[in-house]
């Protein structure tokens, strides 16, 4: 199969197929822009540095990269429910785009060297299984001095379709604790930790002192997180996305999740582009819906 996509879709010097982590099929993209990863299983960016910059996303190092499991880090895909589906218990959470094997469509560069990966996901009998509509989502991936991940869902039925959907980006920080992410001052939200009560932040850029789980309600974002450790500044911009989740598991919670390991919170930053609850989309036949998410190492100076 590697052989395929590098005869199809390989680009000497700037794109290649390889076996990856657990020899799961990746595309290893390099310019002088950036470089990144991007895995086949669950249409995954795992990787991506900007050049001159650390890393921006954030992977465990105890990650699983086996097929029918969730990496843990990067940019995982959510699609087509966010969390825990009600009243289906053995169903996978946050759906099963992240856990499936999306095709390579295309590989393209831009004159500016801005190399674009398009992953599509269509129905197949293990997704059937879980949820019945015709469907085909397609991720567009463009590397440069920014990362943009844009999802594309189609409905491919002959009836109306509701879906969840998030760009799970876990940003990879100095110290979660000295962190600040601005952009959500005044925003209501839902809390995880606290029984989905509707609550409203405050005038301050968000720091995290704990473990944080909200569901943040009618925002367009941009939204920029400082990171004094590393002395830089992500900003997340969104397009089509009403809903920024803010999570990060803290010192317990961690603890207990074989696939990140102790101290591992401390690095990681999850600022999601989602529609999830009330904020889901609805597609008629026919119709397409496109969810985008823009992620770069802000020019401007160091973090306060
Ligand atoms: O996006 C936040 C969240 O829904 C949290 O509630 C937590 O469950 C997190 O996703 C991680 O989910 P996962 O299934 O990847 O362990």
């Amino acid at each position: 199969m590697l052989d395929e996509l590098n005869e199809q879709f390989g680009r000497p010097g700037v794109v290649h197929f390889e076996a990856g982590t657990g020899g799961l099929a990746r595309a290893v993209i390099s310019t002088p822009a950036a470089e990144a990863h991007v895995y086949l299983h669950g249409a995954h960016v795992t990787h991506y540095r900007p050049a001159g910059q650390e890393p921006v996303l954030f992977l465990s190092p105890r990650s699983r990269f086996e097929p029918g499991k969730a990496i843990r880090g990067g940019v995982p895909i959510v699609f087509p429910w966010f969390g825990a589906r009600a009243g289906h218990p053995s169903a996978p959470d946050h759906g099963f785009a992240r856990i499936s094997e999306w095709a390579v469509e295309g590989v393209g560069q831009s004159p500016d060297g801005v190399v674009s990966l398009i992953l599509a996901l269509q129905p197949s009998a293990a997704t059937r299984a879980l949820w019945a509509p015709d469907f085909r989502v397609a991720a567009r991936v463009q590397i440069g001095a920014e990362l943009a991940i844009a999802l594309e869902v189609e409905n491919r039925s002959a009836a109306a379709f509701s879906f969840e959907e998030a760009l799970h980006t876990y940003l990879r920080v100095g110290d979660a604790t000295r962190a600040s992410i601005s952009g959500l001052e005044g925003v209501s939200y839902l809390d995880k930790t606290d029984g989905l009560r509707r609550k409203t932040l405050g005038g301050e850029p968000f720091r995290l002192t704990g473990e944080t789980d909200r569901v943040f309600l009618d925002t367009r974002g941009p939204h920029a997180v400082a990171d004094p450790a590393l002395g830089r500044r992500l900003v997340v911009e969104k397009r089509a996305s009403g809903n920024t989740v803010v999570w990060n598991p803290w010192r317990e919670k961690s603890a207990a999740m074989a696939d990140l390991g102790d101290g591992q919170w401390r690095s990681m930053l999850c600022v999601e582009a989602a529609n999830v609850g009330d904020g889901a989309v609805t597609l008629a036949p026919g119709a397409r819906h496109s969810m985008e998410m823009v992620l770069r190492v802000a020019r401007d100076a160091a973090p306060t």
